[in-house]
């Protein structure tokens, strides 16, 4: 049995070791585990990293440090560099590109990461949290049994549990996948370059992934089965293709690997299936990304043994105010069930959990998972809060929407008139933003889409005034700043249903 240092020691009055055990480093759960020690809760963290079928894992600090939101971000930042440098030779500046160097890049992120990963060893130490480098699993509602790498094991027992396990990536069930194909577990510290790169998948890792290898300089191409980024705006997703198409990334629509088959130069041979009419097709590739979903990780967690139900299909948790069905233990974050897969919801949620759970003044505040803003970090950036279109007439009906549209250039692109492969790098209208009211509630803003440059700091801004319940008549109310992009929310005039161009000329 640990003994805990801990800020004010036991905490409740029961029989157990800990205040509260957190399964899981990640967001959630270290956001969860340094607030119950702040409230003077007996705390210990599990975070144990199994590595990925390539081989790759990481330190303390989940998935968004290591292997999602961070990594992510600064490659998508290598990728827009890069335009920029075009931008940056017509506004006067003389540069010698000597192209990507993607090592060095690896290095430098890699890097900072591992800075990160210190500074929340060091942030669990200060704030008296016992962390534990092991692989928690129940043994009963109240007891884990916590194994290290080494294969010690050690029971622990808690008050309360909170389950913060998140989820990791699927592999395609295809011949082959789990051998050749990598992740975005993988693709963050490779230390070669990836070459010619296939992502599988179309949802927003896939397309932020292949976005900013096209950007860097790859051959990348897209195997879409269906539609790209299901549950986001439609058009706004088509827009995004686009894009990508025009600035390099090659879509293969309709298409469903089926077999992967390693090659003795070690590339990867891909046969797809044609989603709509049935044939096949081959094509070799450096490297495949498989983007393809993600599962919550409770399977080696033994959730029966506590009586915790959860979704057969998903493994994930459902839970009312975080609360699963056992009364002492809750989730939080990638594991909940019909959630957002978000970092800053895992935080929030943890946050408020443990002053609900903990704190001496009375906290009543809970989760609110409406209006989640969010942003797609594809190389034309879009940020979205609330409902998408399709969804608004699923809710409302075509006839009780109105949705009002712009599309535009950012002042910052104008003067930049270099060509591509013959293709505009900043071409006239490519940005686009649409508000999408309800015409039965004095045209409330029910949707929110923006897409061009700086989607996340735009959005962000704009979802305080979505979360007040901002009408149409305030986004008119508001003045604008000028000269930027965000400005274009407070001069929308005309509506989709008019007919009339909405594209901009001009200031
Ligand atoms: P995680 O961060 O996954 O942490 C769970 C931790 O628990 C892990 O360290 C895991 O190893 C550990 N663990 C699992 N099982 C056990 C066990 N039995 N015992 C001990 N430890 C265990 N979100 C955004 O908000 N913005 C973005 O831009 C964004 N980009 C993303 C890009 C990618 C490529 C990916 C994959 C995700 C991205 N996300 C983004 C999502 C975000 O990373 C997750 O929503 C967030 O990390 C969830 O936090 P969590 O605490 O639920 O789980
Ligand atoms: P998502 O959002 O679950 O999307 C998965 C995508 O992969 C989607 O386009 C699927 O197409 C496609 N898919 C699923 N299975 C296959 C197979 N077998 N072959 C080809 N394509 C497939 O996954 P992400 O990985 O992008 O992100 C998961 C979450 O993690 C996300 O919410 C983030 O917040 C963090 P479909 O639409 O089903 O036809």
């Amino acid at each position: 049995m640990t003994t805990a240092p801990t800020a004010s020691g036991v905490k409740g009055d029961h029989e157990y070791e800990y205040d509260v055990i957190v399964i899981g480093g990640g967001s959630g759960g270290l956001a969860a585990a340094k607030e119950a020690a702040k409230h003077g809760a007996k705390t210990a963290c599990l975070d144990f990293v199994k590595p990925s079928p390539a081989g790759t894992t990481w330190g303390l600090g989940g998935t968004c440090v290591n292997v999602g939101c961070i990594p992510k971000k600064l490659m998508h930042q290598a990728g827009i560099l890069g335009e920029q440098f075009s931008d940056a030779r017509e506004y006067g500046w003389k540069l010698a590109t000597e192209g990507h160097d993607w090592s060095k890049m690896v290095e430098a992120v890699q890097n900072h990461i591992g800075s990160l990963n210190f500074g929340y060893r060091t942030a669990l130490r200060e704030k008296g949290v016992t962390y534990i480098n092991a692989y928690g699993k129940f043994k009963d509602a109240h007891t884990i049994i916590a194994t290290k790498k080494n294969g010690q094991e050690q029971e622990i027992t808690a008050d309360k549990i909170i389950v913060a396990v998140g989820g990791r990536p699927s592999y395609p069930d295809a011949p082959g996948a789990k051998d050749c194909c990598i992740t975005s577990d993988d693709i963050f510290s490779l230390p070669e370059a990836p070459g010619k790169t296939l992502c599988v998948g179309a949802s927003y890792i896939s397309l932020e992934t292949a976005g900013f290898l096209t950007a860097l300089g790859f051959e990348t191409s897209v195997a879409i089965r269906s539609i790209p980024l299901r549950g986001f705006d439609q058009e706004i997703a088509e827009m995004i293709v686009k894009y990508m198409g025009e600035h390099g990334t090659r879509f293969l629509r309709d298409s469903q690997p089926t077999a992967f088959e390693k090659q003795d130069d070690g590339k990867i041979k891909v046969t797809f299936e044609n989603t709509m009419f049935g044939n096949t097709f081959e094509e070799t590739f450096d490297t495949v990304v498989c983007a393809v979903g993600r599962d919550a990780v409770t399977e080696g967690l033994d959730l029966k043994a506590a009586g915790v139900e959860f979704n057969a299909k998903n493994g994930k948790i459902p839970c009312v105010d975080e609360q699963s069905n056992v009364e002492n233990i809750y989730a939080i974050g990638d594991v909940l069930d019909t959630r957002q897969e978000l970092t800053p919801v895992a935080i929030k949620a943890g946050i408020r959990l443990m002053r609900r759970l903990f704190s001496d003044t009375p906290y009543k505040e809970k989760m609110n998972y409406d209006l989640v803003p969010t942003t797609v970090f594809t190389p034309l950036e879009y940020g979205t809060i609330g409902m998408s279109e399709e969804l608004a007439v699923e809710t409302y009906g075509a006839d009780n929407i109105e949705c009002y549209i712009s599309y535009f250039k950012p002042l910052e692109w104008s003067v930049n008139h270099e060509e591509h492969n013959g293709v505009a790098v900043r071409g006239d209208n490519k940005c686009f933003v649409k508000l999408i009211t309800n015409l039965a509630d004095d045209e409330r803003v029910v949707g929110f889409h923006y897409l061009g440059p700086n989607a996340g700091e735009v959005t962000q801004g704009y979802a305080v005034a979505m979360k007040m319940g901002a009408k149409k008549s305030d986004f008119d109310e508001t003045v604008g700043i000028h000269p930027t992009v965000a400005e274009e929310f407070t001069t929308l005039e005309i509506t989709k249903r008019s007919g009339i161009d909405a594209s901009k000329a001009g200031c």
